[in-house]
């Protein structure tokens, strides 16, 4: 039986040999790859920051900890990205926006995307509107998702909204996520949408892309508020 405690203290203490080692026993055991992600790992790294927040830790011990979450994001990335069948769903350019560092929440999502069959094209990080634009024309994208974690920078995913349409790609949904977005947010900057976390993230992908006609998709719902 997974010890997800366990799991939570060891990504806490940025062990990066036993977090990834623990989750492999977890799916070997036969847990769920999502319960392992969030009982395992997110449920860890919200401790980190809450502790983060209240100047319990500091920067050092938060990198360790998001070192450890990647190594284990190795581990499931192959359970995650796996396509069942059609790989056709459409093309994202997906990004972290100018100014911010933060990626492990925009991988995951990039991951469980690619995994209902997207294409995804990562930026990274540190996104600028042109790099958007420009991947967008490139890549003929159906849908562009950024992602902040920061109060200071979210403010720029309006740039990129605006810069978007002044290229004359308003035409392309646009997703936003990250844990200071919000519905009432993406409403007063002119995103398509907003997703509170991977797993509603994807099914507001599907519901974005799908074909005009397309009911049983049109009508999913998607989580967060
Ligand atoms: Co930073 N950091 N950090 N940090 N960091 C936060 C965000 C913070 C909330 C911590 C805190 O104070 N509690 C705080 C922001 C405060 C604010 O703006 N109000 C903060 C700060 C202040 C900073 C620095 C400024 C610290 C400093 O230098 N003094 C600095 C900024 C650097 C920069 O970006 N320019 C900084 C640096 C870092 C590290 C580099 C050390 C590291 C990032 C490593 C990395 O990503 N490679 C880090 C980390 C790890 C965090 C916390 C602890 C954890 C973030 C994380 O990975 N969560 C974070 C605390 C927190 O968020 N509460 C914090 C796990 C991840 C799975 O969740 O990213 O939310 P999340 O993604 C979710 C959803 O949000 C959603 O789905 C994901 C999966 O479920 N989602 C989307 C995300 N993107 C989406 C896109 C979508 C849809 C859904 O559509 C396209």
């Amino acid at each position: 039986m997974a010890d997800y405690a366990l799991m939570n203290h060891r990504l806490f203490e940025g062990d990066r040999e036993t977090v990834p080692r623990m989750t492999e026993e977890a799916l070997a055991e036969g847990c769920p790859v999502l319960e392992v992600l969030e009982d395992g790992l997110i449920a860890g790294m919200r401790v980190v920051g809450e502790d983060f927040k209240h100047n319990r830790i500091f920067v050092p011990e938060v990198l360790l900890a998001a070192r450890a979450m990647k190594a284990a994001m190795v581990v499931l990335q192959p359970l995650l990205t796996a396509a069942d069948g059609d790989s056709s769903a459409g093309t994202i350019v997906m990004g972290t926006v100018k100014g911010d560092l933060h990626d492990i929440g925009k991988n995951l999502v990039g991951m469980m995307a690619e995994g209902a069959g997207f294409k995804i094209v990562d930026l990274g990080t540190n996104t600028s509107a042109e790099e958007f634009i420009a991947a967008a024309r490139e890549h003929d994208a159906d849908l562009l998702g950024m992602s902040a974690l920061l109060t200071t920078t979210m403010v720029y995913m309006k740039t990129v909204i605006d810069e978007m349409r002044d290229a004359g790609l308003g035409h392309i949904p646009v997703c936003i996520g990250g844990a200071p977005i919000s519905q009432s947010y993406a409403d007063e900057i002119g995103a398509s949408g907003y997703a509170a976390d991977a797993g509603s993230a994807v099914e507001l992908f599907k519901r974005l892309t799908a074909p005009a006609g397309d009911s049983a998709v049109q009508t999913a719902t998607v989580g967060g508020s």
